[in-house]
């Protein structure tokens, strides 16, 4: 990792590409681990020593006992599941308090985001997002009207009481009258105020203070490149960006202090929620990328749409992102297969893309140029090292870095800490 630089994990396709398991492998050499954006929509699994924790609001840095956790203002909060989260994690050993801190301008959720998540869904119809129903888009949506209501406000009580209630009666202006305990909210955020308390940080001294003072940061990036507000596949995406450009404004640091940016890139690609997805196998391959891969959504539980690797995917990200390494995940996932196909190019009516098109009516329609590598076909979850993969499975790896033109540093063959292979 560069040294005294901010180095960020970022996904390079539509999320799940096993960001946690990186981040927890490099939280070893940092001082702070921080999320920039999202909230728990998010899923983040890792495995250690066999025992599994799913991050979902909190950094992935937690479980590692040397570093404190950040969660940053690009960052929308539901106290509720934030509190939840800890009780689960210090159930399983895994301390919290004086290790996590939280930003002052974190905009918060509220279960009536939540409420009008699930009812925008249902007026959308055939066409909903599919999304994770943890109210982020309203969330993000308040946050840009200026009605939404930050950390600082819990400790201006009058301003927060008075700012909720308005906000209550307008949504129900907005969609209509739905069951709401307002004073029971109200008593509830009283008492969370006070329990929060301890975490809240003037986040932008805390990490620009940590850069300056020689402290390495992490950030952990949430969601993916393709699920990014501005370049992914608009609208089936979340609600803020999760490529680069989100780190600084979700932090507040400038892009002078950002180091090393690690792509995460599943070895084949997965989405959940509805959008297009052009190298989507609904057959007996995706069936089986889904089951051996263990495709489910660690928020929601939802099947995960399974389809071969898309350079165009990989190539606009990059291009976006500019990563300086790679860390292919789940290449054991591959080892059943006789031959593996990426696709290579997007052809709309009879005539290559030069790159991701913004119209998702083109995006639904083209034609996938696919190239068919041959399998390894056999069990690599004991590798521990490049020089140990099979050959088949080695030239699976350098095509990657031929089309994104950089290296891969980490290679992933298993769910556990230990089975990630350095390569670099
Ligand atoms: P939202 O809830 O408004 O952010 O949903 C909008 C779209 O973003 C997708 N999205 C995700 N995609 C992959 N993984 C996510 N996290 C969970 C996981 C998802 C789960 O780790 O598996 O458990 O289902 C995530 N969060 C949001 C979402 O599917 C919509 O397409
Ligand atoms: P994230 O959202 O990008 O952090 O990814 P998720 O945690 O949602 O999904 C990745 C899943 O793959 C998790 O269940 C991980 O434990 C698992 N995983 C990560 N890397 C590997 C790998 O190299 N091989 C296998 N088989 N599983 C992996
Ligand atoms: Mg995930």
């Amino acid at each position: 990792m560069s040294a005294n630089k901010v180095n960020v994990v970022l996904g390079s396709q539509w999320g799940d590409e096993g960001k946690g398991k990186l981040v927890d492998i490099l939280a070893s050499e940092a001082d702070v681990v921080a999320r920039c954006a999202g909230g728990n929509n998010a899923g983040h699994t890792i495995v250690v020593n066999g025992v599994s924790f799913d991050f979902h609001l909190l950094p992935s840095g937690l479980a590692n006992p040397k570093c404190v956790s950040l969660i940053g203002n690009g960052v929308v909060v539901h106290l509720p599941s934030f509190f939840k989260e800890i009780e689960i994690n210090e159930s399983k050993g895994l301390k919290c308090e004086g290790r996590l801190f939280i930003s002052n301008r974190a905009q918060l959720v509220f279960d009536y985001h939540q409420l009008v998540d699930g009812i925008n869904e249902v007026n959308l119809g055939k066409s909903n997002i599919g999304t994770t129903h943890k109210g982020i888009g309203p969330a993000y949506s308040s946050k840009a009207s200026r009605s939404g209501l930050r950390v600082h406000h819990l400790y201006n009580w009058p301003e927060f009481e008075s700012r909720f209630r308005l906000n209550v009666v307008n949504k129900m202006k907005r969609f209509g009258e739905f069951e709401y305990d307002v004073e029971g909210e109200l008593a509830k955020y009283k008492e969370y105020a006070a329990r929060l308390k301890p975490y809240v940080v003037e986040s932008v001294n805390f990490i620009n203070s940590a850069i300056a003072s020689g402290k390495k940061v992490l950030v952990e990036g949430a969601n993916a490149l393709m699920l990014d507000i501005d370049f992914g596949t608009y609208p089936y995406v979340t609600s803020s960006n999760t490529s680069i450009g989100g780190v600084c404004a979700g932090l507040g640091i400038s892009p002078k202090k950002i180091g090393d940016i690690y792509g995460v890139v599943k070895a084949y690609t997965t989405r959940v929620g509805s959008g297009p997805f052009p190298t989507e196998l609904n057959d007996e391959d995706g069936d089986k990328l889904q089951s051996i891969g263990a495709e489910f959504g660690t928020t929601t539980g939802r099947k995960r749409r399974c389809g071969w690797l898309d350079a165009v995917v990989l190539r606009w990200s990059q291009m976006i992102n500019d990563y300086t390494s790679i860390n292919v995940t789940k290449l054991d996932v591959l080892d059943k297969f006789d031959t593996i196909k990426i696709g290579m190019n997007y052809l709309y009516e009879g005539k290559k893309l030069e790159s991701m098109p913004p119209d998702l009516d083109i995006l639904e329609k083209v034609e996938v140029e696919y190239i068919t590598m041959p399998g390894w076909k056999q069990d690599i979850s004991k590798c521990t090292s490049y020089e140990e993969l099979p050959e088949n499975a080695k030239k699976y790896i350098e095509k990657i870095e031929e089309i994104m033109g950089v290296p891969v540093e980490w290679i992933g063959v298993g769910a556990g800490r230990n089975s990630m292979i350095k390569k670099t």
